[in-house]
This record gives structure tokens, C-alpha cells and sequence, in this order.
């Protein structure tokens, strides 16, 4: 080997960690969750399922004013990837992360900024002064978690934000990108430049499928994208829900994963699938592999769950930073699973104020 392939050797063997400012874009709906343990009769009485994440109806209109009423709530910042954006900010170093989506002008959108900043995450939102930011009421019962979404001004966020000058540098300088499936429901436009600019670019694109509705209710804007991503994240409900929309053969998570990971990506990248599972461990597919790996998951003592909200945002964090840094998926998804192990611990998707104890 010449003195030159030996250092390439040595350098690959070394893995990239140096993560340079702003590696890590992610876009969404900016939430403020009003969260209550709840007796399952207010399920019932709005029909609700007891694990599962919808947008509000005319019919939920009183949800959120009875549960005030009548329950002690916690107002924590949400929003999904905006949760995972602040878990993946927690394994990251200073300054690598930056988040976009829009809310109102009000004191919500201060204390989700708030909470934000505390954890390291910039935020660069657009605001809607004519709209209230978005809540999201999240109904707990056992180790089950409802979620009714009034979007708000986070419906409202549209491609002329991220065209600004200032905006669209802040997503030339990343390299890679993660949109929550959530954002289907508002802005398709978005998603197809930061998701063309990626595919163009070479860059990372990971995208969730997020809840069963946006498979079911949003299939063409899901569908158009999707091939486009080098990582896809779900869950269980979430896969199954895609095998059925998509009339695949095999219901099964597995065969859901195997399915996304061969959608043909545009320029022939190959993608990672991930599915996790809760206790029963994470999937993972990739493409041009009929094996799909079950990763196991450490159990957590029942005694110790505070509540399982936010745990899979906190999974696609982990992983996130790991694929920031250039890690391989066997150490993405460990960290995924460490910080969803700390966020089951703690109460809604929030991370302590010292540092993990994970090391890549
Ligand atoms: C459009 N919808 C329904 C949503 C959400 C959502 N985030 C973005 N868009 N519905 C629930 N969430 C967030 O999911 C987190 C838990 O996984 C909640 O804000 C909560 O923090």
C-alpha cells in the first residue's frame, strides 16, 4: 500500500465527527403541548383513540377548554421534530442544529423559543402575528398518549420563508435534513426545495411518516417525497398504516420497511428504515437487502417510565446525531435508543440539563 492509501485507510477508519455549524436542518409544526393525565371517559366522550396523533376537528372545539377545566395540565413545548431536533441538539455540539417552522406572536411562542434556547436549539421561525401559535392537547392514560393538534399559526408557514436570502443559507450549510411528516399537511412546497437541494446536493434527507392519518389522508404528498429520503423513521402503527394505504401484500412492520428502503431514490442513493417498535425493539431495512435487523432495546423498569410521550421523537433525535456525525446505523440507533431511554424516565419529551452518558 502506498504511504497515501494508508492514510485514506487510516482516515476511514477514523469516522468523521467533526460536525461544523448548522450540520443539522430540521422543519415542522412548533407546538406548545398542553399535556394532563386524563380519565379514559374524555377519550370516549371525543372519540379518541388512546395511542394515536390527529389534527382537531369542529368536533374537538371544547377539548381543549374542558380539559383545563377540569384536569391540572402541564404546558410543555412540543411539536415533534422540533422535539427530536432538541434531543439530537443534546448529543451534538454547540451550534449544530437549527429549526424552522411558524408561530404566532404571543406569549406561547415565546416560551416554546424559550425552551428551545435552553437546550441549545436556534430556532429561526417564521411568524404569523395574525394567528395563535399551535397546541397540541396530549391526553395520557396508562402508558398511552392521545394527541389532538390545533395547528394554528403553524399551518400557515409557506415557501416564501425559507427563500429569504438569510433563511435559505442557513439550509445550503447543512448537511442533512429532517422533516417531520407532520409538515405534509402544510407545506408540500417547502418540502420539495429543501428535499430537491438535498437530492442535488448529495446531502442526507430523513423523513417520519409520523402517524397513521398522514398515510392515509396525505398519500400523494408523502408518496412524491419519500423516495427522495436516505432515512425514513416510523413506527409500528405507522408502518402498518403505509402497508395498508399501499395494498402491499405483507402487513408486517418488516415488510413495510423492506418496501420503503426500495422505493427507487431519484439518483440511486441507497436509504435506511427505520421502524421502531416500543419494547419490541427497532427495525431496521435498508435497500437492496432482504434482511431486516431487529435491534433490542434495553427494558426499562415499569417503576421508572414517567410516560412514553415524545419517546419516539426522542429515538429520531439520537439517531439524527448520529447521522450528523457520519456515525454507522448500528451506533445511530444506539444513541436513538439511549435518548429515548432517558425521555421515558422524564415527563413529555424533555431532556436534562447535563450532559448524556453516551458516547458514539
Ligand atoms: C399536525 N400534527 C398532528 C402534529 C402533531 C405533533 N407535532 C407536529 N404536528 N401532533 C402531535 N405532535 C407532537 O408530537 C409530540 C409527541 O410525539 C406533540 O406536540 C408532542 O410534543
Amino acid at each position: 500500500m502506498s504511504t497515501d492509501a494508508v492514510a485514506q485507510a487510516a482516515a476511514e477508519a477514523t469516522r468523521p465527527t467533526e460536525v461544523t455549524e448548522g450540520a443539522l436542518f430540521g422543519i415542522e409544526n412548533p407546538l406548545l403541548d398542553i399535556s394532563a393525565r386524563v380519565k379514559p371517559e374524555l377519550l370516549a366522550k371525543y372519540k379518541l383513540k388512546a395511542n394515536d396523533a390527529i389534527l382537531a376537528g369542529d368536533e374537538h372545539a371544547t377539548l381543549y377548554d374542558e380539559l383545563l377545566a377540569d384536569y391540572p395540565v402541564e404546558y410543555i413545548a412540543g411539536g415533534a421534530a422540533q422535539n427530536s431536533m432538541r434531543g439530537a441538539t443534546w448529543l451534538l455540539p454547540p451550534k449544530s442544529t437549527v429549526y424552522v417552522g411558524c408561530v404566532g406572536q404571543d406569549a406561547q411562542a415565546d416560551q416554546l423559543k424559550a425552551t428551545a434556547v435552553r437546550d441549545g436549539l436556534r430556532t429561526e421561525y417564521m411568524v404569523d402575528p395574525t394567528t395563535p401559535t399551535g397546541k397540541c392537547a396530549v391526553l395520557i392514560t396508562n402508558n398511552d398518549r392521545s394527541m389532538v393538534t390545533a395547528l394554528g399559526a403553524a399551518n400557515n408557514y409557506n415557501e416564501a420563508h425559507i427563500q429569504q436570502p438569510e433563511i435559505w443559507k442557513l439550509v445550503e450549510q447543512a448537511k442533512v435534513y429532517y422533516i417531520g411528516g407532520f409538515f405534509m399537511t402544510v407545506s408540500p412546497a417547502t418540502i420539495g426545495l429543501i428535499a430537491r437541494h438535498a437530492v442535488d446536493h448529495g446531502k442526507q434527507l430523513a423523513i417520519n411518516l409520523s402517524a397513521p392519518f398522514i398515510t392515509q389522508f396525505f398519500r400523494p404528498v408523502l408518496d412524491e417525497y419519500l423516495p427522495m429520503a436516505t432515512v425514513i423513521f416510523g413506527n409500528e402503527a405507522e408502518a402498518a398504516a403505509y402497508a395498508q394505504t399501499h395494498e402491499l401484500p405483507d402487513s408486517s412492520p418488516a415488510a413495510a420497511a423492506r418496501h420503503l428502503a426500495n422505493l427507487p431514490h431519484p439518483k440511486g442513493v441507497s436509504r435506511t428504515v427505520v421502524i421502531t417498535q416500543g419494547s419490541e425493539g427497532t427495525l431496521v431495512a435498508t435497500t437492496g437487502s432482504e434482511e431486516v435487523r431487529t435491534y433490542a432495546i434495553t427494558p426499562i423498569a415499569a417503576s421508572e417510565i414517567v410516560d412514553t410521550n415524545g419517546a419516539g421523537d426522542a429515538f429520531a433525535g439520537g439517531f439524527l446525531a448520529g447521522l450528523t456525525r457520519g456515525e454507522p446505523v448500528d451506533r445511530c440507533v444506539a444513541a436513538g435508543h439511549y435518548v429515548a431511554s432517558v425521555v421515558i424516565r422524564r415527563s413529555g419529551p424533555s431532556y436534562p440539563a447535563t450532559a448524556p452518558e453516551f458516547t458514539f
